[in-house]
């Protein structure tokens, strides 16, 4: 750890020094410590050389992403978006709260299933990554510069975001849509009257522009579940394909209930028909409350405004908005194959896995070869459009990935496998078993029009015997396969954080190139910034204290302040003055309620303390900066309500006090 760190041993000597790194060995002590050095060469990989790949994995219930280096599988980042972070005070501090505000107030957790890298010319271009919140609906945009997250939407008319957020080929928009139907708007109504007064949405989130996202539009569809989507591209762009199942609408033990039809529905959307329609006023605007929180990054702080009306499309006022195709068996996932024609649907329940063909799709159109329709939306017949069903592929299809060679690879829950095949001849050429219980795969690139192919990442529920046990809870785990040859190969499986749902990966040297180091002191517009020591105070206002501290190795200005009093209100603000890559320093004091903070080179976060007794309270840097990292350290006197002590403050001598 030291290794990286600039060390200010100045007159220290060499004893001290070694004593002063004990514990922390070198890296070349380490390489001696593993053994020989061939042993050390294994362990010692550069980055870029040996990991080719950014892998980006949803935490699922832990509400964030992290990041893996592939195909090592080393874990390099857990990067915080819908869950507070007590590792760095996100969600924690005035500055970062506004990011978690929804219209059902502050929300510190959410539940993430499937990260989005943004995309130009159907290609992830490494910019952004975008990722949903399943509970409390939003989709979060992450700076993939920063690896922070920068903005979030609340998504209205709306409940169980799931089918989100897939992109466009341009990153024009983001997708979202109801998991749970509910009233739209909502209402206070009887749960048995679903059919009558329960609604869907598919939403449209325009993604281009960093700092407005918006709900470009909403379409009102049947009270259905929708539950995946993904954007078609090349012939098909202008489209998104949406599944559904619960066409039963069901509202009790789905299980059975939702279980009936031997079809339900991929919704075809032309979202290119609907900014028709809107640009012709052919949708109502709908009053509906929601969040927009954006995070500046020169002034180190979020902001939050509140949007008070959608437009919501009906399809039946904007004839030819959406189709459904028919698909076997509560259908799951849906891929668009890079060269978007091919459709492929995850029925979970069914026993083949159904591939459409947008050609024959909109020839369906054309012919109009309905079977019904719902809502005034045409049911295309299923043969008019169906390319085939690949036989007798596995149980439980559920999400599907590509190489860029031809071949599709279908990830299969209940057996435990992924299945690859030829998805134009329609025939499984491999398999491979997975342990346990797959949910999503991911190859880098491999649902865009240009997948790398390299590798694959099967993401597994259920680890069982494959590890050290962990009390109640065994954790969920991934594996990695190598698939350049005709048979997958497994290489390796590693832990993950959460339970991943989906990821996304891309060749490390296109974020590499982009990553920030520090942010500039020169830049900095945070309100209460310091940028020099000399500038470094503290106010009193009324009961409120304003602490303007800088850190610098290795030290607080001022590290001793007196004057404060049971009663007050200390917003300890703290900016770091390093203009060094990786020169974080900490701050926690005792008795904070809050977590830490962490501020980062350049950067200015705030601390809020309310003390509660007289007495004299320590502070400390809680992250390890330099040799004298340790030394990092301050007190606060606190004295009793009504006290006449003086404020004062100071570092070094108590003569430097003002
Ligand atoms: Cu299949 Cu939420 Cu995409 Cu889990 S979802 S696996
Ligand atoms: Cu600053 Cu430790």
């Amino acid at each position: 750890m030291l290794g990286k760190k600039k060390l200010l041993v100045g007159g220290l000597s060499a004893l001290v020094v070694g004593a002063l790194l004990a514990g922390c060995p070198p890296k070349k002590e380490l390489k001696t410590e593993v053994g020989t050095a061939e042993v050390a060469q294994k362990v010692y990989v550069p980055p870029g050389k040996y990991d080719e790949f950014y892998a980006f994995l949803s935490g699922g219930f832990s509400g964030q992403v992290s990041v893996y280096g592939l195909p090592s599988g080393r874990l390099i980042k857990i990067i915080k978006v819908f869950s507070q972070d007590p590792e760095t005070g996100y969600g924690y501090t005035p500055e970062t709260k506004p990011m978690l505000m929804t219209s059902h107030g502050f929300i510190p957790w959410d539940d993430t299933h499937h990260p989005e890298l943004s995309q130009t010319d159907g290609v992830p271009d490494g910019r952004w990554l975008f990722i949903n919140a399943n509970n409390v609906p939003r989709i979060a945009r992450i700076d993939l510069s920063t690896f922070e997250t920068t903005e979030i939407i609340e998504i209205p008319n709306s409940a169980g975001n799931h089918a989100s957020p897939f992109i466009t080929p341009d990153s024009k928009y983001v997708t979202a849509a109801t998991r749970f139907s509910v009233p739209i708007p909502q209402k206070d109504v009887p749960i048995s009257s679903y059919a009558e007064n329960f609604k869907g949405t598919l939403s449209f989130i325009k993604a281009n522009e960093p700092g407005k996202m918006d709900v470009a539009f909403q379409i009102l569809v049947p009270g259905y579940d929708y539950d995946l989507a993904h954007c078609g591209k090349g012939p098909s762009y202008g489209w998104c394909f949406f599944t559904s199942y619960n066409t039963e609408q069901a509202y009790t033990l789905l299980e059975i209930n939702a279980s009936k039809n031997d079809k339900d529905y991929i919704a075809a959307v032309n979202w290119k028909r609907a900014e028709e329609c809107i640009a012709q006023g052919k949708y109502q605007e709908i009053p509906a409350t929601y969040y927009h929180n954006y995070y500046d990054e020169k002034k180190h702080m979020a902001f939050s405004e509140v949007k008070k009306s959608v437009k919501v499309i009906i399809p039946k006022d904007c004839p030819g908005v959406m189709y459904y195709l028919p698909t076997p068996k509560s259908p799951h996932g849906v891929d668009v194959s890079p060269d978007g024609e091919y459709i492929i649907g995850g029925g979970k329940l069914a026993t083949v896995i159904p591939i459409h063909s947008f050609s024959k799709m909109l020839k369906a159109i054309e012919q109009k070869a309905f079977e019904k329709e719902v809502d005034g939306i045409p049911v295309l017949k299923y043969d008019a459009v169906l390319h085939c069903e690949v036989p007798k592929p596995c149980l439980g299809p559920l999400h599907t990935e590509f190489d860029g060679k031809g071949f599709a690879y279908t990830s299969c829950f209940v057996s435990s496998e992924v299945v690859k095949y030829d998805y134009k001849q329609c025939k499984v050429v491999d398999r491979a078993p997975t342990y346990y219980s797959i949910g999503h795969l991911m190859i880098p690139g491999g649902d865009s029009a240009k997948p790398w192919g390299k590798y694959l990442l099967a993401m597994n529920k259920i680890t069982k015997d494959r590890y050290l046990p962990t009390g109640p809870e065994l954790f969920q785990s991934a594996q990695l396969y190598d698939i350049t040859g005709e048979k997958m190969q497994l290489l390796l499986d590693f832990a993950t954080i959460g339970e991943p749902h989906y990821a996304q990966g891309i060749p490390a040297d296109i974020i590499m190139k982009n990553v920030k180091k520090i942010y500039p002191l020169a830049e900095n517009e945070h309100p209460y910034a310091v940028k020099a020591e000399k500038d470094a105070r503290v106010e009193r206002k009324g009961n409120e204290v304003h602490v303007y501290m800088t850190m610098i190795r290795s030290h607080f200005v001022p590290d001793n302040i007196e004057g404060i009093k049971v009663g007050d209100t200390v917003y300890f603000h703290l900016t770091n003055l390093e203009q060094d890559w990786d020169i974080p320093h900490g701050f926690a004091v005792k008795g904070s309620e809050d977590a830490e903070i962490l501020v980062m080179p350049g950067e200015t976060k705030t601390l809020v303390w309310k003390p509660k007794a007289p007495g004299v309270y320590p502070f400390y840097c809680t992250d390890f900066c330099s040799a004298l990292h340790q030394e990092m350290q301050g007190y606060v006197r606190v004295s009793p309500a009504g006290s006449n002590v003086p404020l004062k403050y100071y570092t070094g001598t108590s003569t430097a006090q003002k």
